[in-house]
């Protein structure tokens, strides 16, 4: 017998009930978590994938939002005004109607981002070699900035996306980055006079990187990359510009997550984190936070703790195609949502638990009072000390599977 549409939707709410682990909206709120207007009104398109949802608009996501607890909303600027209506009076109307819903449901604006890889203008990347291109990116940049503080938002997000080629010889590299950082240069000189304006702080400009699509070569591939841009002399305003890694995106080049988001640590400039899970040398895939990698999300989790991260972690992922419109909202952003929770909170027990801190103190003291020049003596005092390494490891997968809260199978 076949379950009717209705029957199946309580299907799902009874299982993932049963699933347990929900925690209330005001629990969830207590996180500065954020949900992009694009991952829940995407559809499911892709190069070689029809579209499987029904569109939604930014009133039905934030109302969502609301109601699930999820307590910031962030959007480029094309996700909720047509390219057409930009920098028009419809702009302002838009504008003030997400306003009205963003205070009517409870939610705030933690982010905007300038989308400067999907419309024709941008065929030749967002610092083309036409000065009218480079013109108009200008204008959108300044412009989400305006928007960005009209609505509330403490950060803008870059993904240069189209900034890369397809064919060598085109541009010089070093052209198209001097084009870029005059792109980033005009928006935080911008941001200066409009903050000022409206009374509030500059935005924190985040960098985020990818470093395959939707260009065959891209020319800021990476966070390091990122990094090294913001210091490469060319940014007149470095002190505003930070980074926004995508777990994912570090992922997919064969990088450790982890240690690309130490690196930005120690360089001040983790200051937003799109939190994701997916493949090695694999597409972008943009699957939930842990339904890929748990050990290794654990590990970051206990990482940014460790270091008092107080950015944003923000839902960039693309809910599956084989999720329902309504599974969207019922399920996927709140599963999301509690995987979250639950594995930062679970940092929290890595970092405080007794038999991994005593195991953390030895190695750090490690054998004492030895000749400085006996190597071989050095690695002697210390050889028990080593088996600790595995030791952590597998206490880590005890946390990670309740193990060390005496879950046990009993054979
Ligand atoms: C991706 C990118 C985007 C950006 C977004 C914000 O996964 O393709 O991460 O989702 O985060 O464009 O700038
Ligand atoms: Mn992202
Ligand atoms: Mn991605």
């Amino acid at each position: 017998m076949s379950l009717s549409s209705a029957q199946q939707s309580n299907l799902v709410e009874r299982l993932s009930a049963a699933c347990g682990g929900q925690y209330p909206a005001e629990v969830r709120r207590r996180y500065y978590i954020s949900g992009p207007q694009w991952a829940a009104a995407y559809e499911g398109q892709a190069l070689f994938h029809a579209p499987v949802r029904t569109p939604v608009n930014f009133e039905q996501v934030i109302r969502a939002w609301g109601e699930l607890g999820i307590s910031h909303w962030c959007t480029h600027d094309t996700d909720v005004i047509p390219t057409p209506d930009l920098m028009s009076p419809r702009q302002e109307e838009i504008v003030a109607a997400i306003g009205r819903a963003l205070r009517e449901h409870g939610v705030r604006c933690s982010m905007v981002t300038c989308e400067t890889f999907f419309h024709p203008v941008w065929v030749a990347g967002p610092a083309a070699e036409s000065p009218a291109v480079r013109a108009y990116a200008v204008r959108r940049l300044c412009n989400t900035i305006d928007i960005g503080h009209t609505l509330g938002a403490s950060f803008a997000v870059y993904w240069p996306g189209t900034l890369g080629y397809m064919f060598q010889g085109v541009s010089d590299e070093t052209e198209v980055l001097r084009h870029y950082a005059a792109g980033l240069n005009a928006a935080c000189a911008h941001d200066i006079k409009a903050a000022a304006r409206h009374k509030r702080p500059t935005l924190k400009h985040c960098l985020e990187a990818k470093p395959f699509e939707p260009q065959a070569e891209i020319l800021l591939p990476t966070t390091d990359a990122m990094l090294g841009f913001i210091n490469s002399g060319l940014l007149e305003h470095p002190e505003m510009v930070g980074v926004n890694p995508e777990y994912l995106h570090e992922l997919m080049w064969g990088g450790a997550p982890r240690a690309a988001l130490a690196r930005a640590i120690l360089a001040g400039k983790l200051w937003h984190f799109d939190i994701n899970d997916g493949y090695r040398l694999k597409h972008d895939v943009d699957i939930a936070v842990g339904l890929v990698n748990p050990l290794d999300w654990l590990m970051v989790l206990t990482l940014l703790r460790g270091h008092g991260y107080q950015g944003p972690f923000n839902l960039d992922y693309k809910p599956p195609r084989t999720t329902s419109r309504a599974g969207v909202f019922q399920f996927s952003f709140p599963a999301a949502v509690d995987r979250f929770i639950t594995l930062w909170e679970m940092a929290g027990e890595v970092a405080s638990d007794p038999i991994l801190n005593d195991a953390w103190k030895a190695l750090r003291q490690g054998a004492q009072g030895l000749e400085k020049a006996d190597a071989d003596a050095i690695a002697a005092a210390n050889a028990e000390l080593g088996t600790l390494h595995e030791l952590i490891a597998h206490r880590i997968f005890q946390v990670l599977i309740g193990q060390h809260k005496n879950r046990v199978y009993a054979l």
